[in-house]
């Protein structure tokens, strides 16, 4: 079986032997590997060098018996091919170079010759792909068209997205320029990681719950649906709309195969209003990994026995690992499920 044949039977709603188990962010401040690495080289300088981003993407893998690696990257790769860099700033998060604040700037971004631009990164998938075989999951992932450009007009860490808001209502046709250069380069990218041999990619629609509901679509659906649309069409893709799980008919007719949910829904009854194509990915609660290991195997329990009987789970957290998770209760979590599946 290859590694996309066992994916694609992991997310079918019918009996399979296995609940994959991955975590969105794998790498990151909790291991102290990771943290090692990060004293001799900057972020930007891992994500570049395929060398060191297969490292840090198999890091967790070492330790945790995962089903997925999870591409050490950025969605920022893109804004920076657009010609828009970023880095990582001393103490935490991430800023861009320069905002893109006026219609000059759109016009100068270039979403041209993205292959060669980010050229690194289906090097490391290569790499990494090597290294996991044909029994592991591969995932690739990018932004969403929305939430790129929210970093892209914030100049870093998001506070009300009013700047491009304001574009969206009041100067339709340059968001939408914005908008055709962002998605372009997203499809670009997306091609690429399929052609280098992803298994699955997924879509961050991070800053999707600063949508009002009426204009989730023109502001971050539609694009995301021109990005889907422009794959080869049984090609798994799973979206993470953070706080806009609510939208569930618009998000399942983008053509997605699995929705990522956030901790704040109750994935069962979740799951059996989706039609029957369309898999789940949830939902823990991130901060349990930063408490106790009662509570992890607890909340972790409830989560399988919730969802028992529904086939198509990937389990996973509701957002990215946190800096403070604890290793040894992602060691937990990893052994109440091999427990219960047992
Ligand atoms: O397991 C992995 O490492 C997967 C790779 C991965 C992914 C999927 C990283 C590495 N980043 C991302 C996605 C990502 N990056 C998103 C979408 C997911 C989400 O909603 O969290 C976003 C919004 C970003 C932008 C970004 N990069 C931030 C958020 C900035 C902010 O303040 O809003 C941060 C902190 C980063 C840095 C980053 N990217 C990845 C890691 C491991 C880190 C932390 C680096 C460190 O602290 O050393």
């Amino acid at each position: 079986m290859t590694s996309r044949e066992r994916f694609l039977a992991s997310i079918r709603r019918e009996p399979t032997d296995q609940t994959p188990v991955w975590v969105m962010r794998q790498a990151g401040r909790y291991l102290p590997e990771y943290r090692a690495l990060k004293e001799k080289y900057s972020f930007t300088e891992m994500v570049k060098s395929p060398e060191l981003a297969t490292e840090v993407t198999l890091q967790p893998l070492k330790r945790f018996p995962l089903d997925a690696a999870i591409i050490f990257s950025d969605i920022l790769i893109i804004p920076e091919a657009l010609g828009q860099p970023y880095h990582f700033r001393e103490g935490g998060g991430i800023g861009m170079d320069y905002i893109i604040d006026s219609v000059d700037k759109i016009n100068a971004l270039d979403a041209s010759d993205i292959e060669e631009k980010l050229a690194y990164l289906p090097a490391a998938l290569r790499m990494t792909r090597e290294a996991i075989g044909e029994d592991k999951t591969l995932l690739g992932f990018g932004g969403s068209p929305w939430t790129l450009a929210a970093y892209m007009t914030e100049g870093g860490s998001l506070k009300d997205l009013a700047a491009l808001k304001t574009l969206y209502y009041s100067e339709p046709a340059t968001f939408e320029l914005l908008m055709e250069k962002i998605t372009s380069a997203v499809i670009d990218l997306f091609k690429m990681e399929i052609d280098a041999g992803v298994d699955a990619l997924q879509i961050f629609d991070s800053a999707g719950a600063f949508c009002p509901s009426a204009h989730y679509d023109g502001m971050s659906l539609k694009w995301i649906k021109r990005i889907i649309d422009a794959l080869p069409a049984d090609f798994p893709i799973i979206i993470f709309a953070k706080g806009m799980a609510h939208q569930r008919d618009a998000l399942v007719n983008t053509g997605a195969s699995v929705l990522s949910i956030d901790w704040t829904i109750d994935l069962p009854s979740y799951y059996d209003a989706l039609p029957d194509h369309v898999a789940v990915q949830g939902n823990l609660d991130p901060l349990i990994l930063s408490s106790t290991p009662e509570i992890v195997r607890q909340e972790t329990l409830r989560l399988l026995k919730g969802m028992s009987g529904r086939h198509g789970h990937v389990l996973n957290l509701g957002h990215g690992i946190l800096p403070s998770a604890k290793p040894e209760n992602m060691q937990v979590l990893c052994d109440t499920i091999a427990e219960f599946a047992s």
